[in-house]
């Protein structure tokens, strides 16, 4: 009958879902959203304006706001907030936060009659906190190779990448050492929501930790040689690393009905708690997540990382390692080819499923139409291995489709065999793209119904850090709706278009 309640702190918006593990359902589900509902923190779709496009910054007060009024939207539903029994929750991976000597005593004085936000603003150390979109510490990036070269990916998980938050503090203590020697304290945009609510300082788990190019995912703690290396006396600087319960909740949420001292469950990132809520934690199921972005990302059966370093490893909060690689050009992508050639998903499906035969005669295209991440390619513009722009609809949607599932499974062949796929994401409605996938993988595709997989992993976590199993819940939360099998007669056909596809990712762009 206890109720477990995750909080997602995601780019746009911050969710909350509370859970009852032992009816199977989920109780409440309640949002804020940073555009509509906090527009006074000018932080539209979560991040501020900024001269510079590479610089993606938020005003880490807006996440305190949030925080306040997802907690009043929760109580203010009628939820019986006494019956929640754990937190949990996650962030928006790589954000930082800098924080001043005055932090944990702020933490210890928080009082209900004034925001947290109002009470907190004093500790900050720096107005803004750069966010994952920030691509501007290329320099930091260099830095960190031509110090560590292929260990700081043998180590930490991934090469030394722009959004990653070593390079970003790295960054902020050579553009600003004055406000970076009065930072006693960087947190992550998980560990310092998880501070707030328990009133002191929290650990970052290994999930978000890991995305940090900081920690040594061999020892799960800090890598002090390379933490030394990105600013001067930063080891000090960063919180514990750790996972379990963080500590029990401050008396200032008492306001919202909620238990002073209920157990806090560590948070983690967005990506690690979308693996539990996904069902995924366990190895042999990949997640693809047919989103803006595509992101495909699975349990590792063991410590290892990607020869191209193009996909990441994360600690896995149910045990062990993930692997994440994320591709830019998704579902965007996807439709401006749709629209372009005058023709609705439907269409896919039907007419130019079944009019274009599976491996297209070899035609295919990948439609970069933004700069890609994996692989990384700075020039944008569509790649085609045949006259695009001439060719028929059915033929120019089956070769993204098929082009776009190719990379996915050239750039997944790292992480090991995979015996099911489970898609989400809008696309993954689409029955020929299900198709394409399972044909291409050779793997079983199922389709599951969570809306919110990062908030439900958070609950998920929250009432596993209670004792629930998570093996009983997975089936429960995160069922499978549809499932399309992979046809053996396909294999042969996309086997050979392996290495077309990655020649076509070294091509110009056409045009
Ligand atoms: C992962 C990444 C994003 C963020 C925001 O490396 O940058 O997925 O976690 O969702």
């Amino acid at each position: 009958m206890a109720y477990y309640l995750g909080i997602d702190s995601s780019t746009q918006g911050m969710k909350g879902l509370v859970i009852d593990p032992a009816a199977g359902t989920i109780v409440r589900s309640v949002a804020v959203n940073f555009t509509a509902d906090l527009p006074q923190y000018r932080c539209p779709d979560g991040v501020l304006a900024h001269a510079d496009p590479l610089v993606k910054h938020a005003d880490p007060l807006l996440w305190l706001a949030a925080l306040d009024l997802l907690l009043a939207r929760l109580q203010a539903s009628g939820l019986e907030m006494g019956k929640i029994a754990v937190i949990g929750g996650d962030g928006q991976q790589h954000g930082s936060v800098y924080l001043n000597g005055r932090f944990e005593d702020a933490l210890a004085r928080l009082a209900p009659a004034a925001s947290l936000a109002e009470q907190l603003a004093p500790a900050l150390a720096r107005p803004t906190s750069p966010i994952w979109m920030d691509s501007s510490t290329s320099k930091a990036c260099r830095e960190l190779d031509a110090r560590f070269g292929a260990r700081l990916q043998a180590d930490t998980g991934s090469p030394a990448i722009e959004r990653f938050t070593g390079p970003q503090i790295r960054t902020y203590a050579e553009n600003e050492p004055e406000r970076y020697a009065q930072t006693a304290r960087v947190h992550l945009v998980s560990s310092f929501l998880c501070s707030v609510l328990i009133g002191n300082d929290a650990p970052i788990d290994t999930g978000d930790g890991a995305g940090m190019n900081l920690l040594n995912l061999r020892t799960l703690d800090w890598d002090a040689e390379i933490a030394s290396f990105t600013a001067p006396g930063l080891l000090r600087k960063l919180p514990k690393v750790g996972g379990g319960v963080a500590g029990g909740l401050h008396s200032y949420f008492a306001k919202y009905g909620l238990r002073p001292g209920l157990p806090v469950a560590v948070w983690t990132g967005d990506n690690p708690a979308s693996l539990v809520g996904t069902g995924a934690w366990g190895a042999g199921v990949a997640v693809v997540s047919l989103g803006t972005s595509d992101t495909f990302f699975a349990a590792l059966k063991d410590f290892h990382t990607d020869p191209e370093g193009c996909g990441h490893v994360f600690g896995n909060p149910a045990g062990g390692f993930m692997s994440l690689a994320c591709f830019k050009n998704g579902s965007l992508a996807r439709d401006r080819v749709r629209r372009e050639a005058g023709a609705e998903w439907a269409f896919f499906d039907t007419a130019a499923f079944e009019r274009t035969p599976p491996g297209n005669g070899g035609r295919l295209a990948l439609p970069w139409f933004e700069p890609e991440i994996t692989p990384p390619v700075l020039t944008p513009g569509l790649r085609a291995n045949f006259d695009f722009a001439a060719a028929a609809p059915d033929v120019r949607i089956r070769a993204v489709v098929e082009a776009q599932a190719l990379a996915l499974r050239c750039h997944a062949l790292w992480i090991g065999a995979f015996d099911v796929l489970r898609v989400t994401g809008g696309a993954s409605k689409s029955p020929g793209i299900r198709q394409t996938l399972a044909d291409v993988f050779q793997a079983r595709v199922e389709s599951i119904a969570v809306a919110d997989s990062a908030a439900l992993g958070a609950a998920l976590l929250a009432a596993r850090a209670d004792g629930v199993p998570l093996a009983e819940m997975t089936a429960r939360f995160s069922p499978v709706t549809a499932v399309c099998e992979p046809r053996p007669a396909q294999a042969a056909v996309y086997e050979r278009l392996l290495p077309d596809v990655r020649r076509l990712e070294k091509a110009a762009p056409a045009g």
